[in-house]
Protein backbone atom coordinates (compact mmCIF):
# COMPACT_ATOMS: atom_id res chain seq x y z
CA UNK A 1 0.00 0.00 0.00
CA UNK A 2 2.35 2.61 -1.35
CA UNK A 3 0.61 6.01 -1.25
CA UNK A 4 2.14 9.27 -2.17
CA UNK A 5 -0.90 11.82 -0.97
CA UNK A 6 -3.27 9.65 1.55
CA UNK A 7 -6.38 12.25 2.03
CA UNK A 8 -8.21 11.39 5.42
CA UNK A 9 -11.44 13.03 6.00
CA UNK A 10 -11.96 15.65 8.61
CA UNK A 11 -15.88 16.70 8.41
CA UNK A 12 -15.83 19.48 10.89
CA UNK A 13 -12.88 21.47 8.21
CA UNK A 14 -15.76 21.53 5.39
CA UNK A 15 -16.99 24.96 4.60
CA UNK A 16 -20.22 24.66 2.85
CA UNK A 17 -19.24 21.76 0.41
CA UNK A 18 -20.20 17.95 0.85
CA UNK A 19 -17.42 15.57 1.75
CA UNK A 20 -18.30 13.75 -1.44
CA UNK A 21 -17.36 16.59 -3.57
CA UNK A 22 -14.04 17.22 -1.47
CA UNK A 23 -12.95 14.07 -1.55
CA UNK A 24 -13.88 13.67 -5.45
CA UNK A 25 -11.56 16.96 -6.14
CA UNK A 26 -8.90 15.78 -4.09
CA UNK A 27 -8.84 12.54 -5.61
CA UNK A 28 -8.84 14.65 -9.30
CA UNK A 29 -6.30 16.24 -7.62
CA UNK A 30 -3.90 13.52 -6.75
CA UNK A 31 -4.52 11.70 -3.37
CA UNK A 32 -4.36 7.57 -4.53
CA UNK A 33 -5.58 6.97 -0.79
CA UNK A 34 -8.94 7.91 1.75
CA UNK A 35 -9.35 7.40 5.15
CA UNK A 36 -12.65 7.84 6.22
CA UNK A 37 -11.72 9.28 10.55
CA UNK A 38 -15.05 10.57 11.66
CA UNK A 39 -14.39 10.63 15.73
CA UNK A 40 -17.51 12.11 16.53
CA UNK A 41 -19.86 10.54 14.42
CA UNK A 42 -22.21 7.54 15.22
CA UNK A 43 -21.65 3.96 13.88
CA UNK A 44 -25.23 4.83 11.46
CA UNK A 45 -23.59 7.84 9.87
CA UNK A 46 -20.05 6.40 9.77
CA UNK A 47 -21.72 3.48 7.81
CA UNK A 48 -23.56 5.81 5.64
CA UNK A 49 -20.59 7.29 5.01
CA UNK A 50 -18.39 4.64 4.28
CA UNK A 51 -21.07 3.26 1.66
CA UNK A 52 -20.72 6.51 0.32
CA UNK A 53 -17.16 7.02 0.19
CA UNK A 54 -16.96 3.24 -0.76
CA UNK A 55 -19.02 3.86 -4.72
CA UNK A 56 -16.89 7.28 -4.86
CA UNK A 57 -13.08 5.87 -4.84
CA UNK A 58 -14.17 2.82 -6.44
CA UNK A 59 -15.23 5.10 -9.52
CA UNK A 60 -11.74 6.27 -9.36
CA UNK A 61 -10.12 3.23 -8.15
CA UNK A 62 -8.81 4.49 -5.17
CA UNK A 63 -8.46 2.26 -1.93
CA UNK A 64 -10.77 3.27 0.80
CA UNK A 65 -9.16 2.80 4.48
CA UNK A 66 -11.74 2.90 7.66
CA UNK A 67 -10.40 4.38 11.06
CA UNK A 68 -10.42 1.96 13.89
CA UNK A 69 -13.31 0.20 12.84
CA UNK A 70 -13.25 -2.93 11.69
CA UNK A 71 -16.85 -3.65 11.38
CA UNK A 72 -17.94 -0.79 9.42
CA UNK A 73 -14.61 -1.50 7.25
CA UNK A 74 -16.30 -5.06 6.32
CA UNK A 75 -20.01 -3.58 6.32
CA UNK A 76 -19.03 -1.28 3.37
CA UNK A 77 -16.58 -3.25 1.99
CA UNK A 78 -13.35 -0.93 2.19
CA UNK A 79 -10.61 -1.70 1.35
CA UNK A 80 -9.06 -2.28 5.03
CA UNK A 81 -8.58 -0.07 8.21
CA UNK A 82 -5.99 1.77 10.16
CA UNK A 83 -5.31 1.01 13.73
CA UNK A 84 -4.19 2.74 16.80
CA UNK A 85 -1.97 1.70 19.12
CA UNK A 86 -4.76 1.42 21.29
CA UNK A 87 -7.29 -0.56 18.84
CA UNK A 88 -7.59 -3.85 18.27
CA UNK A 89 -4.00 -5.41 17.84
CA UNK A 90 -3.29 -6.08 14.05
CA UNK A 91 -3.25 -10.07 14.32
CA UNK A 92 -6.80 -9.99 15.29
CA UNK A 93 -7.71 -7.09 13.02
CA UNK A 94 -6.42 -9.58 10.16
CA UNK A 95 -8.18 -12.55 11.38
CA UNK A 96 -11.49 -10.53 10.77
CA UNK A 97 -10.70 -8.99 7.54
CA UNK A 98 -9.42 -12.16 6.26
CA UNK A 99 -5.56 -11.63 3.82
CA UNK A 100 -6.64 -9.78 1.25
CA UNK A 101 -7.24 -6.18 3.27
CA UNK A 102 -5.02 -3.07 4.35
CA UNK A 103 -3.91 -2.84 7.75
CA UNK A 104 -2.40 0.03 8.55
CA UNK A 105 -1.33 1.29 11.61
CA UNK A 106 -0.52 4.52 13.71
CA UNK A 107 3.50 4.60 15.15
CA UNK A 108 5.61 7.30 16.77
CA UNK A 109 8.76 5.86 17.37
CA UNK A 110 11.17 3.19 16.18
CA UNK A 111 9.96 0.75 18.89
CA UNK A 112 6.31 0.89 17.37
CA UNK A 113 7.71 0.58 14.00
CA UNK A 114 9.41 -2.71 14.31
CA UNK A 115 6.73 -4.21 15.85
CA UNK A 116 3.99 -3.35 13.39
CA UNK A 117 6.31 -4.91 10.95
CA UNK A 118 6.78 -8.18 12.83
CA UNK A 119 2.81 -8.26 13.33
CA UNK A 120 2.46 -8.11 9.52
CA UNK A 121 1.12 -4.04 8.95
CA UNK A 122 0.73 -3.32 5.08
CA UNK A 123 2.12 0.43 5.87
CA UNK A 124 2.62 2.53 9.17
CA UNK A 125 1.89 6.02 9.99
CA UNK A 126 4.50 7.95 11.37
CA UNK A 127 3.85 11.42 13.39
CA UNK A 128 2.82 13.53 13.97
CA UNK A 129 5.55 15.38 11.75
CA UNK A 130 4.85 18.55 13.23
CA UNK A 131 2.83 20.41 16.15
CA UNK A 132 -1.43 20.17 14.83
CA UNK A 133 -4.32 21.16 16.28
CA UNK A 134 -6.36 19.01 14.36
CA UNK A 135 -5.84 15.54 16.95
CA UNK A 136 -5.24 16.70 20.51
CA UNK A 137 -3.88 13.19 22.09
CA UNK A 138 -0.69 13.21 19.36
CA UNK A 139 2.46 11.86 20.68
CA UNK A 140 5.83 13.91 20.95
CA UNK A 141 6.53 15.66 16.98
CA UNK A 142 8.60 13.34 15.10
CA UNK A 143 10.72 15.44 12.57
CA UNK A 144 12.29 14.69 9.70
CA UNK A 145 14.85 12.71 12.28
CA UNK A 146 12.41 10.66 13.06
CA UNK A 147 11.00 9.43 9.81
CA UNK A 148 14.85 8.83 8.60
CA UNK A 149 14.96 6.55 11.92
CA UNK A 150 12.39 4.82 11.11
CA UNK A 151 12.91 4.05 7.64
CA UNK A 152 16.26 2.72 8.80
CA UNK A 153 14.64 0.37 10.84
CA UNK A 154 11.83 -0.99 9.12
CA UNK A 155 10.92 -1.77 5.25
CA UNK A 156 7.52 -1.02 5.20
CA UNK A 157 5.69 1.50 3.29
CA UNK A 158 5.80 5.05 5.24
CA UNK A 159 3.16 7.70 5.12
CA UNK A 160 4.42 10.90 7.32
CA UNK A 161 1.34 12.77 9.34
CA UNK A 162 0.94 15.37 11.48
CA UNK A 163 0.83 19.11 10.47
CA UNK A 164 2.14 18.60 6.71
CA UNK A 165 1.54 21.64 4.60
CA UNK A 166 2.93 21.66 0.63
CA UNK A 167 6.66 23.35 1.67
CA UNK A 168 7.23 20.36 4.01
CA UNK A 169 6.23 18.04 1.65
CA UNK A 170 10.10 17.72 -0.05
CA UNK A 171 12.19 17.17 2.91
CA UNK A 172 10.31 14.37 4.33
CA UNK A 173 10.16 12.01 1.02
CA UNK A 174 14.08 12.86 0.94
CA UNK A 175 13.58 11.47 4.36
CA UNK A 176 12.48 8.39 3.38
CA UNK A 177 8.64 8.77 3.85
CA UNK A 178 6.71 6.77 0.79
CA UNK A 179 3.85 9.69 1.04
CA UNK A 180 2.45 12.05 3.60
CA UNK A 181 -1.04 11.96 4.36
CA UNK A 182 -3.46 15.19 5.47
CA UNK A 183 -6.70 16.52 6.92
CA UNK A 184 -6.40 19.88 7.31
CA UNK A 185 -3.99 20.69 4.39
CA UNK A 186 -6.88 19.80 1.97
CA UNK A 187 -10.01 19.58 3.77
CA UNK A 188 -9.96 22.77 5.01
CA UNK A 189 -8.23 24.37 1.63
CA UNK A 190 -10.22 26.79 -0.26
CA UNK A 191 -9.25 25.31 -3.45
CA UNK A 192 -9.21 21.44 -2.40
CA UNK A 193 -7.90 20.29 -6.17
CA UNK A 194 -5.41 22.68 -6.24
CA UNK A 195 -4.36 21.77 -2.48
CA UNK A 196 -4.12 18.63 -3.56
CA UNK A 197 -2.62 18.81 -6.98
CA UNK A 198 -0.02 20.52 -4.88
CA UNK A 199 0.98 18.46 -2.85
CA UNK A 200 0.75 15.35 -4.80
CA UNK A 201 3.41 16.88 -7.27
CA UNK A 202 5.59 17.71 -4.18
CA UNK A 203 5.51 14.01 -3.83
CA UNK A 204 6.34 13.63 -7.19
CA UNK A 205 8.88 15.36 -7.73
CA UNK A 206 11.10 13.69 -5.32
CA UNK A 207 9.83 9.98 -5.99
CA UNK A 208 9.25 10.12 -9.66
CA UNK A 209 6.97 9.72 -11.93
CA UNK A 210 3.71 8.61 -10.68
N1 LIG B 1 -2.70 11.29 13.48
P1 LIG B 1 -3.53 17.47 9.96
S1 LIG B 1 -1.51 13.52 13.63
C1 LIG B 1 -4.93 11.82 12.53
O1 LIG B 1 0.55 11.69 14.89
C2 LIG B 1 -3.59 12.21 12.98
O2 LIG B 1 -0.52 9.85 14.49
C3 LIG B 1 -1.55 11.84 13.87
O3 LIG B 1 -4.17 16.21 10.70
C4 LIG B 1 -0.43 11.07 14.48
O4 LIG B 1 -3.05 17.00 8.63
C5 LIG B 1 -3.07 13.50 12.99
O5 LIG B 1 -4.67 18.45 9.84
C6 LIG B 1 -3.79 14.73 12.50
O6 LIG B 1 -2.42 17.98 10.85
C7 LIG B 1 -3.42 15.10 11.10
Amino acid sequence: MDSRLYLITGTDFLKNRSLLDTVAAAIEGGADCVQLREKNASSRQLLQMAIDLRKLTAKYNVPLIVNDRVDIALAADADGVHLGQDDLPIDIARKMLGPNKIIGISTHNVEEAIEAERAGASYIGVGPFKPTSTKTDTQPVVGLAGIRQIRQAVSLPIVAIGGIQQPDVSDIIQSGANGVAVISAIMAADDVLAAASGIRAAVDRVRGGA
